[in-house]
């Protein structure tokens, strides 16, 4: 009897159905709130002259224009095959280059480029700021893959990607031994430690120990950047 009396009473459908209505928007609320940002920018990274506003109006405009030292970003879209992405050309300028780590939540892949004319000369250098960008632990914990592109290959000087890959190799396993180093020495003073240790303890730097996959291309954006184009088209 108590029981019909509850079933007939006349606000039981508005009020059973205010609940569901409650309980279904909180569920939507936890659904929305949880879902992490979409990864669908390409950042374009590499010191200075590599030649990374030249690929970017390659694959944001199909051809390249003349360009000027970037001072800020440059941002576009790199669309093909029903696919879409976002592309951020951050500027090699030793002050604006650490910007980056902005995007990384967003980031898809990493393109870094490398001017193969003057490696050679500047692998201390280009290797330093590869370092930081692999051991970023959103880069490491993503997975974000990274192609190195190998630019210039139209000019008789550029080295082989296969040279550039060695001679890179080589430097982040010198910088490895001085950047631990540091690292351990930060984390007794109480810091916490901020950078992925890059390969396997013990062994020679190899970019195929890492967790993500780095990957090595020859191109040229004065003449054809297609190899990259079916690296992005591939992810
Ligand atoms: N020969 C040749 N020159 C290139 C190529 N790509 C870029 N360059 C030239 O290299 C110079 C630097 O190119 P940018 O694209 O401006 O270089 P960037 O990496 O954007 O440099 P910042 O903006 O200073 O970080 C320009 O004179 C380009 O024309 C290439 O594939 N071959
Ligand atoms: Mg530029």
């Amino acid at each position: 009897m108590a029981m019909d009396q509850y079933l007939n009473h006349p606000y039981l459908v508005p009020i059973v159905g205010s609940i569901v209505l409650v309980l279904v928007l909180i569920s939507l609320a936890f659904v929305f709130l949880k879902q992490k940002p979409r990864q669908t920018t390409l950042l374009i990274l590499g010191t200075t002259d590599a030649g990374k506003t030249s690929l970017f109006t390659q694959l944001y405009h199909g051809q390249t224009r003349p360009t000027v030292t970037s001072m800020k970003e440059n941002e576009g879209t790199f669309e093909a095959h029903n696919k879409k992405y976002d592309l951020v050309d951050v500027p090699g300028h030793q002050r604006l280059r650490y910007r980056y780590t902005d995007y990384l939540p967003v980031t898809r892949a990493i393109i870094f480029v490398v001017d193969s004319t003057t490696l050679a000369r500047q692998v201390r250098f280009v290797a330093e700021y590869l370092y930081d960008v692999l051991a970023q632990k959103q880069v490491q914990s993503n997975h974000i893959p990274v192609l190195v592109a190998c630019n210039k290959c139209d000019l008789i000087t550029a080295l082989p990607k296969e040279k550039i890959q060695q001679r890179l190799e080589e430097e982040i396993n010198r910088l490895r031994t001085t950047r631990t180093a540091a690292l351990e020495q930060q984390a007794s003073e109480g810091d916490e430690e901020q950078e992925a240790y890059l390969g396997y303890e013990g062994e020679p730097f190899k970019f195929e120990h890492l967790e993500n996959v780095v990957h090595f291309e020859t191109l040229s954006a004065r003449k054809s950047v297609t190899e990259l184009e079916n690296w992005i088209l591939e992810l």
